[in-house]
């Protein structure tokens, strides 16, 4: 089906990284374990303290600078497809993947709360908080709880998602929303859709074909063959 697939969209979550070291969002060793997603995703707790919501950023940025893609990154990066992603930790660019589309963006990304002005930082580590040159207060460049989406990123990923014969759904618990909603909307346009994921997942029973393991052992083996 993939090697006759005209055109193949894939929607990454936090199980593509997981085999590379990066902490999921809620699994067991989840990052929402020790912190709870209202307490440190959102505007609300950044304005309410900055330099908290930042510790958790750069703690996140200091472990991802120091992980390496896995072969399920690998992988994708050799598939011909449009790159939906989830993450923001910029592992699917590291492994060579060029059409990458991330919905939540970028924690390498910094946006000023003044200006606007938006631009990458890689550094190691950063002046918590960071301070743009107009000396506003900066942000991560990511989309927290109850920020909509960026519109243009959005439609982009709709556009892939109801063009595509195929969807490739890998290692997203598929609770977050509207990212979750590209799987339906790809299956209402006529898509083949397939999981892969550790477990069982709310898509699960609405799926063409579920791969149960890891993305990085069964994504190699799906792109070789
Ligand atoms: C929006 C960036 C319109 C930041 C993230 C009440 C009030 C306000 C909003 C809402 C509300 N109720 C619902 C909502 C909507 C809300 C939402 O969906 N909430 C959920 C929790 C119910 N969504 C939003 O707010 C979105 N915006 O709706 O705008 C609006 C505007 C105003 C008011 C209302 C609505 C914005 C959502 C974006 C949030 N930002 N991240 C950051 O990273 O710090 S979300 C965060 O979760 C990450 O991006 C992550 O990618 C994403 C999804 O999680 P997953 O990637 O799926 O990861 P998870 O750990 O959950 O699962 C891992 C999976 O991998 C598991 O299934 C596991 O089995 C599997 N796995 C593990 N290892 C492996 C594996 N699989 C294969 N191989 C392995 N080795
Ligand atoms: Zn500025």
């Amino acid at each position: 089906m993939l090697a006759e697939a005209r055109s193949i969209a894939v929607l990454t979550g936090a199980g593509v990284s997981a085999e590379s070291g990066v902490p999921t969002f809620r699994g067991a060793a989840g990052l929402w374990r020790q912190f709870r997603p209202e307490d440190l995703a959102t505007p609300e707790a950044f304005a309410r303290d900055p330099k908290l919501c930042w510790e958790w950023y750069d703690w996140r940025r200091g472990l991802i600078a120091n992980v390496l893609p896995n072969p399920g990154h690998a992988a994708l990066a050799k598939l011909e497809c449009t790159l939906i992603t989830q993450n923001v930790d910029g592992l699917h660019q590291s492994a060579g993947s060029k059409n990458v589309i991330e919905v939540h963006g970028s924690i390498w990304l910094l946006r000023c709360t003044e200006c606007g002005r938006a631009w990458q930082d890689f550094s190691p580590s950063l002046e918590i908080p960071p301070h743009c040159d107009c000396g506003g207060l900066a942000r991560p460049g990511v989309v927290w709880f109850g920020e909509n989406l960026n519109p243009k990123v959005w439609a982009a990923a709709e556009r892939a998602v109801r063009t595509c014969d195929v969807l490739l759904v890998a290692g997203t618990s598929a609770v977050v929303y509207p990212a979750a909603g590209l799987v339906p909307l790809a299956r209402s346009a006529g898509a083949t859709i397939i999981e892969i994921n550790l477990e069982a997942t709310a898509l699960s029973h609405s799926v063409d074909f579920a791969f149960t393991g890891a993305s990085g052992v069964i994504l190699p083996q799906l792109v070789d063959r």
